[in-house]
């Protein structure tokens, strides 16, 4: 692939590249795709299509020169120290992160910070017009990205837009609060096609266009209308998922089934093991799924060696303030539960702070009879649906929090509110005592959902979404 600028009919903007450095034992460095749902839905909509990434390489300082990996041609953005420290952790992760979360902790406001978001965003459209062909097709991806859309169209009128929302998009009240949120709506209003994970993200963004910027609004459309530039612009839900196809083929490896009766045999053969796996972070309801099943091993409903809870908690955003307490917090109340109801050889809580592969994962998910899922709010959530995409032999339980957007797809789930202990404990016991037979049927029937709408699905319907948005009348400005 030799080509350089101007060349790509269809970019990609997401913070990060889809790969990760690695340094070999000589020292010598090389890039190795990093596995994420994302990048396997952009394999399957870019083959044969001239495609580019735009995404910080993950490093502060000096960005690696653009290169080709996989067939896709990776133009890396640099980022300093400091905008590290404000566009990333600052901005994104404590400001827009929990005001998009429902101020589950309170969101920080710096003005420097947003200068920094500003730049940041300003130096990614720059990138994407540099590798854009005429015409191209942009897909900007997530909260840290906001301004790129009208960035983008300010300097490549040519292109056409599209951004997609991971994250909640929260209600207008609490959108209000951000002190920047004109420009953050005149930003995302660059795009022709915006796409939700849930139906209200796209009514939440509708509705905030038209009561903080005054703009009319019809069904998912918000009508921009001013002396150079009047377009409609379309919001609505294209949930994300994941590759049924390529998890579960690693799930029905014999290597993989054999890993998960190891696991069990190394807990001891427990009537029920259960299961959470999240990144450690303060929307997923760690701490309430640990209260809920610390009080039923308190009433003695549970009890090790019998019942096994193993809590896989990822790290995550170490440098922001909120992180760091959310992990003493956990980590405290796991070693209170463990002093308490632990015995040798049978604790009560297994909790690791640790990353996996996907095959580790995927036998932790075939040894698990329930796994958890608890967020207070999540955009959709993932491993609920890894989860039964990895039960191919129909098995398993799954608790879900209503919070999440999983929730609207996964309708055969055990529901919970993670607010509610007292009705969490239930569910919990429900999923344990449930029948198998039932709880095949449920499995079943979700396995068929995430089946039929699968990463690739996801990707191409937002395509086909986007390709389709309201056609923009001509317009005045520079060709
Ligand atoms: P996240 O908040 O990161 O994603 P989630 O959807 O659960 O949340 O995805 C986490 C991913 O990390 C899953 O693929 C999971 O398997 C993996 N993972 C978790 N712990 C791991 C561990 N210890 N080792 C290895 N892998 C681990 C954001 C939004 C979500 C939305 C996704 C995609 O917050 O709501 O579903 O983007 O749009």
């Amino acid at each position: 692939m030799a080509r350089s600028q101007h060349q790509f009919d269809l970019v990609i903007a997401a913070n990060r590249l889809p790969v990760d450095r690695v340094v070999g034992p000589d020292g010598e460095e090389s890039w190795r795709t990093s596995p994420g749902g994302l990048v396997t839905a952009m394999e399957s909509v870019m083959r044969g299509r001239e495609g580019a990434w735009v995404g910080w390489a993950g490093e502060a300082g000096e960005a690696p020169k653009p290169f080709v990996e996989d067939d896709m041609y990776l133009r890396p953005v640099p980022l300093s120290e400091d905008e590290v420290a404000h566009y990333y952790e600052g901005f994104s992760n404590d400001t827009l992160w929990p005001i998009y979360h429902d101020v589950i902790v309170p969101a920080t406001f710096h003005r420097y910070w947003f200068t920094a978001y500003e730049a940041v965003n300003r130096r990614f459209a720059e990138a994407v017009c540099e590798v854009a062909a005429k015409g191209a097709t942009v897909w900007v991806h997530d909260y840290q990205l906001q301004l790129v859309p009208a960035m983008v169209r300010e300097m490549r009128p040519d292109v056409r837009i599209g951004w997609f929302d991971h994250i909640p998009f929260p209600p207008v009240e609490l959108f209000a609060q951000l002190p920047w949120r004109r420009a953050v709506l005149e930003g995302l209003l660059g795009a022709d096609y915006l796409g939700f994970q849930r139906v209200a993200d796209a009514q939440n963004f509708v509705r905030a266009c038209r009561q903080l910027l005054g703009l009319p609004t019809k069904g998912d459309t918000v009508s921009v209308s001013r002396a150079d530039d009047s377009r409609r612009v379309r919001a609505s839900a294209v949930p994300i998922s994941i590759d049924y196809v390529g998890l579960e083929e690693i799930a029905k490896r014999p290597e993989t089934q054999q890993r998960a009766q190891e696991i069990r045999e190394s807990l001891g053969n427990p009537r029920t093991l259960l299961l959470g796996v999240d990144r450690l972070d303060y929307t997923k309801g760690i701490g309430h799924r640990i209260k809920a099943y610390g009080e039923l091993l308190e009433e003695g409903k549970v009890s090790p060696p019998d019942e096994v809870f193993v809590q896989v908690a990822t790290p995550s955003r170490e440098r922001v303030a909120a992180y760091r307490e959310l992990r003493q917090e956990i980590e405290g109340e796991v070693g209170r539960l463990n002093g308490e109801h632990s015995r040798i050889g049978a604790p009560a809580v297994h909790y690791l702070h640790h990353s996996y592969p996907r095959q580790e994962m995927a036998a932790l998910f075939l040894a698990a009879d329930v796994v958890l899922v608890t967020p207070l709010r999540d955009g959709m959530n993932l491993v609920a649906k890894e989860y039964v995409t990895c039960r191919y032999d129909e098995g398993g339980a799954l608790v879900l929090s209503e919070f999440t957007g999983a929730f609207h797809e996964l309708h055969q789930a055990f529901v919970c509110n993670p607010h509610d202990i007292e009705g969490l404990k239930q569910t919990i016991m429900r999923a344990i005592e449930t029948p198998d037979k039932e709880k095949r049927r449920l499995m079943r029937a979700m396995r068929r959902r995430v089946a039929d709408h699968d990463v690739q699905r996801w990707a191409s319907r937002f395509l086909e979404a986007l390709e389709v948005a309201p056609e923009r009348p001509q317009r005045t400005t520079k060709e």
